[in-house]
């Protein structure tokens, strides 16, 4: 057990205690004796004093040249490889997911900071002709100017990178509000980030709860721009509170992804994909595999298989290589989970393995949860509707290809989903009918790649697309430019011809 770490805000460059001198813990959801990290319990104050530093920051770092900014980042992406062994086990101590997922999360993060660094040499605009002689037409990227990033504590290391690094290779300066639940990830994140040179006030973080730190960053008037990753519903609060103060906004919210497996597929690989989809991360991914929509002439055979599967996956805690399934974060997710069980048994489905926080030796301290298999789910229930954000699939029946379609698309999300066939015509068909942001051909829900657009329709998001070169059109404005040598007024759409 390392001794607890001592974590504080970073504002203006400097290491900070709140304002308010108060301060909260993050503790092993593994082992909640352990405790993990404090750190400070922010309020207004504190995120008043990192809106002023990201404000006067902003008007030297979007003079930095692009390509300048991005060594940095570059940067970045070494010190993420440096330290990715320290942060993956403190990641793992302090929100549970298995250690060579939590290797992974860092992976991600560097993987974004080496494709970002690169886009420092493009941030492509367009030159175009204009229609009058002796004019030249063109667009170029800028800044926004100081953005608040909202993050969630399922990838404590991958998210914040997401949105940080587009947003300091477009000339922003940021303001970080971590999840409370991983303050100590996002320390070291932020050391990181330091070390490779971010100037004072570019980059601040402020700990604290989100309806603290995270409301009076919406509804600041300093702030022009807030990228939120989490629930629905406060995304909805999120969008109203910058509607009305006119700030951009960047929602990326919740899922209900399904896997279809039709009776043409490679069951084997399909059993693997609904295994990884659905317990991966204990099941808490916005991508996470919550539906798998079975036609009934496998369902049998797929169901049997995969409850000897689910049967053999080992809990405990995520530092542990022996564990598949680490714990849920916290006691609210655990209560969540426990929830939908009991609405599950009211809305009469059948519980073929777990339904229960699990027990056993080294789980007595932890917040555990049975990997759980609902059957006999019918799309409409709210077991199928609703984001549980733990380890329990849904089972659901049809009788065709069309059935699994419409079932996949009822459903008020759209972030992830996927189809096992075999049929190249299904496969096809299955592109341009889902409704989601991102469609998986033979590949399981989740593991989304940062060189490629993330984000999903409906209530999963507002149309913006997290990573790739997409996340520039979140953190930039595009400035469309006219420069006329001709020496004389000319007027566009007057006939001058
Ligand atoms: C999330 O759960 O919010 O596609 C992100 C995936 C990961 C990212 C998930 N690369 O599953």
């Amino acid at each position: 057990m390392s001794a607890p770490l001592s974590c504080q805000n970073y504002i203006d460059g400097q290491w900070k205690s709140a304002q308010s001198g108060e301060s909260f813990e993050s503790r092993n959801p593994a082992d909640w004796n352990e405790l993990v990290a404090t750190a400070p319990k922010s309020d207004r104050a504190d995120v008043d004093a990192a809106v002023t530093a990201a404000r006067r920051s902003y008007s030297s770092w979007r003079l930095v040249p692009a390509p300048v900014r991005s060594e940095i980042v570059h940067r970045i992406g070494e010190g993420l490889q440096a330290r990715k062994e320290e942060l993956a086990s403190l990641m793992s101590r302090e929100m549970g997911k298995v250690l060579v997922e939590a290797r992974g999360d860092v992976q991600e993060g560097i993987d974004c900071a080496f494709y970002y660094a690169g886009e420092g040499r493009r941030l492509f605009g367009q030159t175009t002709p204009s229609e009058l002689g002796n004019k030249f037409a063109m667009t170029m990227r800028m800044p926004i100017g100081v953005a608040a990033l909202i993050t969630p504590w399922n990838f404590p290391v991958a998210i914040p990178c997401w949105k940080a690094l587009p947003a300091l290779v477009c000339g922003n300066t940021l303001i970080f509000k971590p999840a409370k639940d991983v303050p100590a990830c996002a320390t070291i994140l932020t050391e990181i980030f330091a070390a490779a040179g971010v100037p004072p006030g570019v980059f601040n973080l402020v700990h604290g709860t989100g309806q603290k730190v995270g409301s009076a960053l919406t509804d600041h008037f300093g702030i022009d721009l807030v990228s939120f990753t989490g629930s629905s519903k406060t995304g909805a609060e999120v969008a109203a509170i910058c509607g009305r103060t006119h700030k951009r906004v960047s929602l990326e919210m919740g899922g209900k992804n399904a896997q279809i497996v039709m009776e043409d597929a490679n069951l084997d690989l399909a059993l693997e994909g609904a295994l990884w989809g659905a317990f991966g991360t204990t099941g808490q991914r916005c991508t996470a595999t919550s539906r798998l929509i079975l036609h009934r002439d496998i369902k049998a055979d797929f169901t049997a298989k995969l409850l000897a599967q689910t049967r053999k996956l080992r809990l405990g805690s995520g530092i542990d290589p022996n564990t598949d399934v680490g714990p849920l974060v916290n006691a609210a997710q655990l209560d969540r989970v426990k929830y939908y069980l009991e609405l599950a048994q009211e809305e009469g489905v059948t519980i073929l393995t777990g339904g229960h926080p699990a027990q056993g030796e080294g789980l007595e301290q932890g917040y555990f949860f049975e990997p759980t298999i609902l059957d006999g789910v019918k799309s409409e229930m709210r077991v199928a509707q609703e984001e549980i954000f733990g380890p329990v699939v849904s089972l659901i029946e049809v009788d065709s290809f069309e059935e699994a379609i419409a079932v996949l698309n009822n459903s008020c999300y759209g972030l992830s989903s996927a189809v096992y066939t075999q049929n190249v015509n299904r496969a096809f068909q299955a592109m341009r009918d889902i409704e989601a942001g991102i469609t998986y051909i033979n590949g399981p829900t989740i593991g989304a790649e940062v060189h490629l657009p993330f984000g999903g329709v409906k209530a999963t998001g507002n149309g913006h697309r997290e990573a790739g070169s997409t996340a520039l059109d979140i953190f930039s404005n595009w400035k469309t430019v006219y420069v006329d040598f001709s020496g004389q007024l000319q007027r566009a759409q007057i006939d001058n011809r």
